[in-house]
């Protein structure tokens, strides 16, 4: 890699931001980054010792086995070393770093007139308070807590709590439906569930007691549910004896299981000492779509994941003290565990946690709040660019955003036109874009841009991190040098990459270690262009990436096939201007069903109402048959060409029937 001279063109990062920059230039990011490389001892040590280590590290900064060949896979780092993750994002900065009164947290609901300042000092009571009161229900380290909370201070609390006891949280979306919870809370084996009794989003009110109290009966039909406690936070509404009362929402109540929130937290001590855990404690359990249909419980442990998130959120955003940083991501999302809570926490950093929506109650929210807050650094998706562009420029117009100083993209290839928009638009052409690839196994950003340092070229997730080593391999296993594309691989791990599949280390290794030896996949295709710059070209297993939310084709597949009507289903991503991309599905009824617009809309809610609303299909077509190769494997490979009205089809051989394409292509347009 050499300083790029590119013939492509080149965004240069700002002079006044290079000034005072953690990394100021091209030139001493390649200097760290060959260090981080050549040296990862010397490298890692370095910045853990900036934390809190009750005991020291016995074992090296890292230790692993890539190699499936050569026995199981593993992946150590600091071993032997005792410390606390809550201890070192809120005590460390309250009692070492006299940082108490500086605001963690900005938060902002649903409503405009809703908001809340919290210091450090009072984030750190009220996680002692929690982590007592999870304590009093019985939670010991080790358990999983099961956590289904909007973008509210509580969720922080929440998952803050379960770190200090060591107890391990397992975070589910809250806009996932009861059958997606009470998957996860089974999966996990929860003792204890949190959540609201309900949320507003924009206008939308959702009960969320109600979809928990049916995630726990459907936990109960098999076995006897895991969850003996639900904490139950009074979001929404003074509350009566039999439940919440607000105007339209009441909330059974069950008197041996159900606990108020602010009953529970009343008396509760503001002291509580942190439970003293291994460096590679778990620390949490959090839901990935996996190609098989069943989310795989990805795992993360306490001392890798603070080293790195801590490390990335601080040179990504080039974090100064002074800085107000806002991502717009949701807690239930790896973005908001690395880079709402552990990250910018560990930082000492100041933060907008916002509950609402883009565009409620009115289409210039975002905006606003940046100005409200002088925010200075801001990160967000491509699928939250693409729609707030669609409002045009004067929304923005309204507002000051002259604060802003870097932007950030995550969750999805950004296409050009976005970029631009954002660049130009939100950030005045003076604001860097980072453009982070990462995942929800990977812990923390793995390429990316560093703003002060690295020439930007709109779309490409540039280099990679500190430590991070990427490879591009063909359908071989051979490693491509120079410009190529191929798989996207690592070759060795860094602190916070994933240690295990909960419950299921076999997957972990099948899924990731198996098809190239010696490597993590990470399932994306991959381009390095002549500069070396790597452009993420989307996932080449079978998984949908909606509105940066990944899920996996037989996860709705699954869904469909439940209806009566449905005799098998095949799904498949079609490009979406605003989400990036959409599903469109195809489905062969049984004998005798009709195929007509009743139909479609009950298809429509049955996955809606299985997985939830990210993953209502945009488009339902029958499909008489499906093309599927002679040992019964549907290409979707041919599905998704149809889906995307390509015509040249390439090898049909392989297909059973190979007329069935001809049928499919020419009924494309009637999908609905
Ligand atoms: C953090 C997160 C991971 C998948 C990943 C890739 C896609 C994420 C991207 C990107 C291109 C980027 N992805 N960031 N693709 N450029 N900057 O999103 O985690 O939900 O696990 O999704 O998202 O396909 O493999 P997760």
């Amino acid at each position: 890699m050499v300083v790029p001279e590119s013939q492509d063109k080149l965004f240069h990062p700002p002079d006044d931001l290079q000034k005072d920059a953690h990394v100021p230039d091209f030139n001493s990011y390649l200097e760290i980054y060959r260090k981080s490389l050549e040296d990862p001892e010397a490298f890692w040590k370095e910045v853990a010792d900036e934390f809190f280590w009750k005991k020291p590290a016995t074992g090296p900064m890292l230790q692993y086995n890539f190699d499936v060949t050569k026995g199981s896979v593993y992946i150590k780092c600091m071993e032997g070393a005792k410390t606390n993750m809550c201890y070192n994002v809120l005590d460390r900065h309250v009692k070492e770093r006299n940082l108490g009164e500086k605001v963690a947290f900005h938060w902002e609901g649903n409503s405009p007139e809703h908001h809340l300042t919290i210091t450090y000092q009072q984030l750190l009571s009220r996680v002692c308070r929690c982590a007592n009161v999870l304590k009093k229900m019985g939670v010991k380290k080790g358990d999983r807590v099961s956590i289904y909370l909007p973008m509210i201070p509580e969720l922080i609390y929440t998952m803050l709590a379960c770190a200090r006891i060591g107890a391990v949280h397992s975070i589910v979306f809250a806009g996932f439906s009861s059958e997606s919870l009470c998957e996860r809370i089974m999966d996990a084996q929860s003792s204890v569930l949190v959540t609201a009794d309900g949320v507003y989003r924009g206008e939308k009110l959702i009960n969320l007691k109600q979809i928990s109290d049916e995630a726990l009966e459907k936990c109960g039909e098999k076995a006897p549910c895991s969850v003996t406690k639900c904490l139950v936070v009074n979001h929404q509404a003074p509350r009566t004896n039999s439940g919440t009362l607000c105007n339209k929402l009441l909330t059974p109540w069950d008197t041996k299981r159900d606990l108020w929130w602010d009953e529970a937290m009343a008396d509760s001590p503001e002291e509580c000492e942190p439970e003293w855990l291994d460096a590679e404690d778990p620390l949490f359990i959090l839901y990935t779509s996996g190609s098989t249909g069943k989310p795989k419980g990805v795992l993360h442990t306490t001392a890798g994941y603070l080293l790195y998130t801590s490390l990335t959120f601080k040179y990504v955003f080039d974090h100064h003290h002074d800085d107000v940083y806002w991502c717009t991501a949701d807690v239930g999302w790896i973005t908001g565990h690395s880079y709402i809570t552990y990250g910018p926490l560990a930082n000492g950093a100041t933060s907008v946690l916002f509950e609402g929506v883009p565009v409620y109650p009115h289409v210039g929210r975002f905006w606003e709040i940046i100005e409200k807050y002088r925010v200075n650094k801001f990160y967000t998706a491509p699928t939250a660019i693409r729609m707030l562009m669609k409002y045009g420029q004067e929304p923005l117009q309204k507002y000051d955003l002259s604060t802003l100083r870097i932007l950030g993209t995550v969750g999805e290839p950004i296409n050009p036109e976005a970029w631009q928009w954002y660049y130009e638009v939100v950030g005045q052409g003076r604001c860097p874009v980072v453009d982070t690839f990462w995942q929800t196994e990977t812990g923390g950003h793995v390429l990316t841009p560093l703003p002060a340092a690295t020439p930007l070229k709109p779309g490409s997730a540039t280099f990679p991190f500190f430590g991070v080593e990427p490879t591009i391999l063909n359908e071989h296993g051979e490693e491509l040098e120079g410009e190529a594309e191929g798989y996207l691989v690592f070759r060795r791990p860094w602190p916070g990459i994933m240690r295990t599949v909960y419950k299921n280390h076999e997957r972990f290794e099948s899924t990731y270690f198996r098809k190239f030896p010696g490597f993590y996949v990470t399932g994306d295709g991959c381009r390095r262009d002549k500069d070396g710059y790597y452009w993420i070209t989307g996932r080449i297993d079978d998984m949908l990436n909606v509105s940066g939310h990944l899920m996996s084709t037989a996860e709705v597949e699954a869904a469909l096939a439940q209806h009566p009507a449905v005799s098998e289903a095949a799904v498949v991503g079609r490009p979406h201007k605003v989400k990036g991309e959409c599903l469109h599905c195809f489905v062969t009824l049984k004998d005798c069903k009709e195929f007509n617009q009743k139909l479609v809309e009950e298809l429509k809610k049955q996955v809606r109402d299985r997985i939830g609303p990210i993953a209502t299909p945009d488009f339902i077509q029958n499909a008489p048959a499906l093309p599927k190769t002679r040992s019964g494997k549907i290409m979707r490979r041919i599905l998704r060409q149809i889906a995307r009205n390509e015509t040249d089809f390439g090898d049909l051989s392989t297909l059973a029937d190979p007329k069935v394409v001809e049928v499919l292509f020419s009924q494309r347009s009637e999908a609905a």
